[in-house]
């Protein structure tokens, strides 16, 4: 009795308290999860404003992380897919290293994906649209995101495919009525079933006498289940029978040119491989939680012939730029880019190896909850991004342990 009460109280509090949701969850994985599995870079969607049936475009480039945690299943199954707010876009077009990707791609650790998706948006609305990526085992990671409005249109959504036969369907609409009458038949008899049994009968408000009976006896001495009965139930299983022959009928019948589904699995080339340009060694990094600062200490050996720069710092969804608004613009969605400084900033000659410190104070950290502050690891792992004079570009991965150095007063004893 006392939680009859008691749960609608809880729900009733938990809705005047809750705040309102900001996109949809993209902090709520772990640290962990987010720094050493996947580093997202590069990414743009566009345009960012658009009419229903319009094209959106999302490209971009990951990297499945050496730093792989052991704790996870290794990578080997993927799909890289747009993440939005329900099916309010409709994918199009996905190429992979420039091959179309229709499904699941085979990956590896170590592998770098560019992707493109074309999208043609559905629904009018606001949307919050990231690239992901769905790693078998272990769930979909995210990329940065942006926001997405999408203005209703005066034509109606449509999706036309030309078949094999060469005819054109519309699969916004193809065969729509007919899978929901079709299905709606079956819910039907489920329903009969499931009210036969419950209504009239006792079955289940006399759960107390139901249970004592052994599985396979009627009980017809109570009168719970009749010969009546098991001929009701042999009508029902007669006409799901003859829905399934009905179906497999009409199917052969309206379709006689069919093609089983098909599955397009496939491990994408390796991007051609730029020059190598640097080796790096972490020697610690520390984050204060109260200016959300984020210092990694490094040394970085040029190992290429001409002078190299440190130009990008990437970890999980976030980038961090040594540069201007430029290049800050070309590293993504705004909200996921921040300043990066380097301290000592200069170019490192071939040979040489120096020490620097990337420094980072950004929002981002606690927002997206980048920062493991209480986890039994204490890692991070991210892209750094190097240029050469000659436009060549090298991500190197580096792996840190994180010590972090204040503590919000709310994580003090
Ligand atoms: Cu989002």
């Amino acid at each position: 009795m006392r939680m009859r009460i008691g749960l609608p109280i809880a729900a009733l509090l938990i809705m005047a308290c809750a705040r309102g949701a900001f996109a949809h969850g993209e902090a709520a994985d772990e640290p962990f999860l987010k720094d050493l599995t996947v580093a997202f870079y590069d990414v743009h969607v566009s345009p960012t404003s658009v009419k229903v049936g319009d094209p959106v475009t999302i490209t971009g480039t990951l990297k499945i992380l050496e730093t792989w945690p052991y704790t996870l299943d290794p990578p080997t199954t993927a799909y890289i897919t747009p993440v939005v707010p329900g099916p309010v876009f409709a994918l199009r077009d996905r190429t992979v290293n420039g091959e179309p990707a229709f499904g699941s791609i085979f990956v590896e650790k170590g592998g770098t994906y560019q992707y493109k998706m074309v999208m043609l948006a559905r629904n009018p609305g606001r949307w919050h649209v990231h690239p992901g990526i769905a790693i078998q085992g272990t769930g979909t990671l995210l990329g940065p995101g942006e926001w997405v409005s999408v203005e209703p249109s005066t034509t109606p959504f449509r999706y036309d495919v030309t078949l094999l036969n060469g005819e054109t369907v519309d699969l916004e609409h193809y065969g729509g009525s007919f899978v929901w009458w079709w299905s709606f038949a079956g819910f039907v008899i489920g329903v009969i079933w499931m009210v036969y049994w419950t209504v009239p009968k006792r079955t289940v408000t006399r759960l107390a006498v139901t249970t004592q009976l052994p599985v396979n006896d009627d009980a017809p001495d109570i009168g719970l289940i009749t010969p009546r009965d098991h001929m009701w139930m042999s009508v029902l299983a007669g006409v799901t029978i003859l829905m399934l022959i009905g179906g497999w009928v009409y199917m052969a019948a309206k379709y006689p040119v069919r093609l089983p589904q098909q599955t397009d699995r496939f491990a994408p080339e390796p991007l051609a491989a730029g020059p190598h340009l640097a080796e790096v060694r972490s020697t610690g990094a520390t984050y204060d939680d109260v200016t959300d600062t984020l210092l990694i200490n490094a040394e970085v050996k040029n190992v290429a012939s001409s002078p190299i720069t440190l130009k990008q710092y990437v970890m999980a969804m976030a980038a961090f730029v040594n540069g201007g608004k430029d290049d800050q613009q070309k590293a993504g969605p705004s909200d996921f880019v921040g300043q990066l400084a380097v301290e000592p900033d200069a170019t490192i000659a071939p040979g040489e190896t120096k020490k620097v410190t990337l420094k980072m104070t950004s929002d981002i950290f606690n927002d997206e909850r980048l920062i493991p502050l209480h986890d039994p690891q204490q890692l991070i792992a991210g892209l750094l991004r190097f240029d050469d004079a000659q436009g060549g570009q090298d991500f190197v991965t580096l792996k840190s342990v994180l010590v972090p150095t204040e503590f919000h007063p709310q994580y003090l004893p």
